[in-house]
């Protein structure tokens, strides 16, 4: 089985800036620069077969290049703990992206993403009782801004869990534009 995501890969110099607001608080567990992206659609486990239809329906989806930029920071609370991430504006063509990336997944036969596409690249998860931390890392990047930045491809990826935690591998890449 493979546990594939796809998702856009933020530029190195956006990347670093994302790296600067990390910090030494020992509560939150940073994402690597390795591991940094934006997910356009979570596939999960799939077949071998089913795999590569994927990566071929992907392969016919048509949009011109946009740009992005950062837009501050959030988080996603849930019952054991949750994860802060950065957010990006503008919407509209990262939405339509992940749109058209979810149709290519349903015509292969996968169920439509019913939850609500929410652009974001995650920073760090926390467990339960990090609290502080998070407040402290909220309000300390309110401001949390970039130029823009073109999005002219977006990735394909399988994850793998190892013992240094899980591994982002790249397995195609989609030009856009
Ligand atoms: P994220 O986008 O909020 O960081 C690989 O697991 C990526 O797919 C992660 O970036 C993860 O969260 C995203 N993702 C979305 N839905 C998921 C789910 N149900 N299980 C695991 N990861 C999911």
């Amino acid at each position: 089985m493979h546990r594939l995501f796809v998702a856009i890969r933020p530029p190195e110099h956006i990347r670093d800036l994302l790296i600067d607001a990390m910090d030494d608080t020992p509560e939150l567990r940073w994402v690597p620069d390795d591991n940094l992206h934006l997910t356009l659609r979570f596939i999960g486990e799939v077949e071998r077969p089913i795999a590569e239809d994927i990566a071929a329906a992907l392969g016919n989806i048509r949009l011109p290049d946009f740009e992005l930029r950062l837009a501050g920071v959030g988080q996603f609370a849930r019952r054991n703990g949750g994860a802060l991430w950065a957010a990006v504006e503008p919407r509209e063509q990262v939405a339509a992206l992940a749109a058209k990336v979810d149709r290519a997944c349903v015509a292969t036969g996968l169920e439509p993403e019913h939850r609500a596409f929410h652009p974001h690249i995650t920073l760090a998860g926390y467990n339960r009782g990090a609290p502080q931390a998070v407040t402290a890392f909220l309000e300390r990047n309110r401001a949390l801004a970039s130029a823009a930045f073109a999005v002219n491809s977006f990735t394909l990826y399988e994850s793998r869990l190892s013992r240094h935690g899980a591994l982002y591998e790249p397995i195609a890449d989609y030009t856009l534009g």
